[in-house]
């Protein structure tokens, strides 16, 4: 799997950018590059336990997992309404939407008294409203070709009968439960973006860390079952760049217990249902993300196809284990070190070793 993707939107003037830097910028610098007008920055995911794993073997090679934000340059729009639509394609990549809401200062970019809230219905809504046009004019093609006489795909046709009358109900497509597996797929190459999870950031002054005053904007989460993430871009951004020791002091001083990129990406592998499994070595020290659930076999060929091609059984520790006894060896001697075959279900923070036919 490529890095996970993240995509920051929100109404114009809502922190995007500075919530990109927040999240992006390291004391060594920030590692982006654009796309069109867009802006792309890959962030290492903390995980101590990979680092105590890497203090054990001093590995040649050092590979946390790896997540890209990316800052979506939305086209200007005379009401800051139907950005969305422009980007479909450019979207349809996102493993994941960020809804940026603007909770600091007095006024939005129209000079109205600043509503987290409302702006993030209404980015709700134009991801639907943008769906909802799509799938009309796909199943306007399909009857179209259907009336020449021409063959069509009627799990397609069916399974977008079924997203637009959801969506008619202005409902987003990752409440529509009503699909096939079949179904589903016969829909993925519209990439459509109501189906995508979201995950919302509440961006609000210094003076607001506390997050009172959210509560509208909490309701609105609710409704979909998840909590805003808090923070204050603009203070992150800044706290982001220095090294860890003023950081942790700085922290301190906010009362704050970790950056926000620590806890964003926590929530992300959370609510993505994410999982890591590591390998281990002196050559290479590693972190494998997978979709909780997934097989030993699976991901076995996550780190190679022939992995899995050839795929005998998987050696699996705790990585617990691994760092008490600081050795492989003794693990296989103690029995903490199992093994397991294809369809063991990989758990979160495995150390594993595949053995296979080369
Ligand atoms: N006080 C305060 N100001 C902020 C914060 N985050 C952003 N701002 C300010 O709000 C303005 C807009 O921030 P950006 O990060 O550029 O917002 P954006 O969503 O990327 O804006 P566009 O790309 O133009 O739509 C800037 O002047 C920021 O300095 C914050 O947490 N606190
Ligand atoms: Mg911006």
């Amino acid at each position: 799997m490529p890095a996970l993707q993240l995509f920051l939107i929100g109404a114009p003037r809502s922190g995007k950018s500075t919530v990109f830097n927040a999240l992006t910028l390291t004391p060594e610098g920030q590692s982006s590059f654009t796309k069109g007008q867009h802006h792309l920055g890959t962030v290492k995911v903390p995980d101590a336990r990979l680092a105590a794993l890497r203090d054990m073997y001093k590995p040649a090679k050092y590979t946390p997992a790896e997540v890209t934000f990316v800052d979506v340059a939305m086209p200007p729009t005379p009401d800051g309404k139907g950005a969305l639509s422009q980007l479909t394609t450019f979207l349809g990549d996102a493993d994941a939407f960020v809804i940026v809401a603007q909770a600091f200062g007095e006024m939005d970019y129209r000079g109205k008294p600043v509503d987290p809230a409302d702006q993030l219905e209404s980015v709700l809504l134009e991801l639907v409203v943008t769906d909802l046009e799509r799938t009309e004019k796909r199943l306007e093609k399909i009857a179209h070709e259907k009336g020449r006489g021409l063959k069509i795909n009627e799990m397609e046709a069916s399974a977008l009968e079924k997203c637009r009358a959801h969506m008619e109900k202005e409902l987003p497509l990752r409440t529509l439960t009503a699909l096939s597996p079949e179904e589903e797929k016969a829909t993925r190459s519209l990439q459509l973006l109501s189906a995508k999870p979201v995950m919302v950031i509440a961006n609000v002054s210094e003076e607001r860390l506390d997050g009172k005053g959210l509560d509208k904007l909490r309701a609105a989460c609710a409704k979909l079952n998840m909590e805003p993430i808090v923070f204050c871009a603009s203070l992150e951004a800044e706290m982001a760049q220095l090294d860890p020791e003023a950081q942790s002091e700085f922290l301190k001083d906010y009362g704050l217990n970790e950056p926000a990129r620590v806890r964003f990406i926590q929530m992300a592998y959370r609510l993505l249902d994410l999982i890591s499994f590591f390998t281990v070595g002196e050559d290479e020290v590693r972190a494998w993300t997978i979709r909780r659930g997934t097989q030993a076999l699976h991901a076995a060929g996550k780190i190679h196809t022939d992995l899995e091609r050839g795929f005998i059984r998987a050696e699996v520790v705790r990585n617990e284990e691994l760092l008490k006894t600081q050795s492989w060896a003794a693990c296989q001697k103690n029995a903490t070190l199992r093994l397991e075959g294809k369809t063991y279900e990989v758990q979160d923070g495995d150390v594993m070793h595949i053995r296979h036919n080369a």
